[in-house]
């Protein structure tokens, strides 16, 4: 199983190897505010130390008034267990990974502290600590020292646009390119995308971004403009519908599946954001476009229509320009 994000925003367009889920830790959900995250789920304290650890980080372990202050800043619901125990000495808190704690916010010490050994902040103490059942379940973990997700989501500017196995590069082109294809002989789908000018941009300093984007499967067609959605075939449709849309007011999702992969467009007309994301691994290393052929490889990227692998972004986006389609 592989999968891959990609984003267009204004001006760029970058992929994010988005991890699987594996986990119930992994699909907890997050709330980030530097230095801290909160990890949401039903958590005892040691599955709220493995969300932590599983997530690159720890369990906060709050050390001054700042730090309370910050994680108190995020403004969390509920009850989210800390880094802070005295499993290992009754009545001598500790940090999780060791040192006895040089700064507390107690407001609750348990009616039993002989065997409430685990620190939790408590939105309804306004963010005190209390000591609690370390197997009690709460709402969460409140980690550190996570790291931010790789790439971020929504960065503007350089770079521009990221390939499948993440190579990123900035390309400024106009009108229809090739996204991606299949590039085996079967030739099964296309997707294209055109790219226009931005207000702000001067011929000086070109600056693009995509308007509509067109996915060809079999001789079934959808060209989405804006939010406008223009769906036909080349000759009679016998069999079930190879591409499905789900459209709001802002967004449209498109999918379809090809042999093992499903792909999957997500569009945001109000970012200029479009992503992809691929399951399936019947097309790896059998695509090709500005997304480059997603055989894992990040340095055989630029590979152009001739089949030469070049290393100037421009030329290599510009020899995925669809000629024979006009600009609207
Ligand atoms: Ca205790
Ligand atoms: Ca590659």
């Amino acid at each position: 199983m592989w999968k891959y994000i990609l984003f267009y925003c204004a001006t760029c367009i970058f992929v994010n190897h988005a991890a699987p889920s594996h986990s119930a830790d992994n699909r907890s959900i997050e709330k980030r505010g530097a230095p801290y995250v909160v990890k949401s789920g039903q958590f005892d304290f040691y599955d709220a130390q493995r969300a932590c650890i599983f997530a690159g980080g720890k369990l906060a372990e709050i050390r001054t008034p700042a730090e309370q202050a910050a994680a108190a800043a995020l403004g969390f619901e509920g009850d989210l267990f800390i880094g802070v125990t005295d499993l290992n000495v009754e009545g001598v808190f500790e940090y999780v990974t060791g040192g006895g704690i040089t700064y507390d916010n107690w407001e609750y010490m348990g009616s039993f502290p002989d065997i409430q050994d685990c620190a939790m902040m408590s939105k309804a103490l306004n963010y005190g600590w209390m000591n609690g059942n370390c197997g009690q379940k709460l709402d969460g973990a409140l980690c550190e020292g996570v790291p931010e997700p790789d790439p971020e989501p929504g960065v503007s500017g350089d770079p521009h646009m990221r390939t499948f196995d993440g190579r990123p590069y900035s390309f400024q082109g106009t009108c229809w390119y090739t996204l991606f294809k299949d590039c085996s002989s079967s030739s099964a789908f296309e997707v294209t995308t055109e790219f226009q000018p931005r207000e702000d941009s001067t011929v000086e300093h070109l600056r693009t971004r995509t308007v509509s984007f067109n996915a060809t499967v079999g001789g079934e067609f959808v060209v989405i403009n804006g939010l406008d959605i223009e769906e036909g075939s080349d000759g009679p449709v016998t069999k079930a519908r190879s591409i499905h849309i789900q459209k709001d007011d802002t967004t449209a999702t498109l999918t379809f599946t090809s042999k093992d992969t499903t792909f999957t467009l997500h569009w945001s007309l109000h970012k200029h954001t479009l992503g992809v994301s691929i399951t399936g691994s019947d097309y790896r290393g059998r695509l090709c476009g500005l997304l480059g052929d997603a055989d894992g490889d990040t340095l055989n990227d630029f590979l152009k229509p001739d089949g030469r692998v070049v290393h100037d972004a421009a030329e290599f986006g510009e020899s995925w320009k669809v000629e024979s389609k006009k600009c609207n």
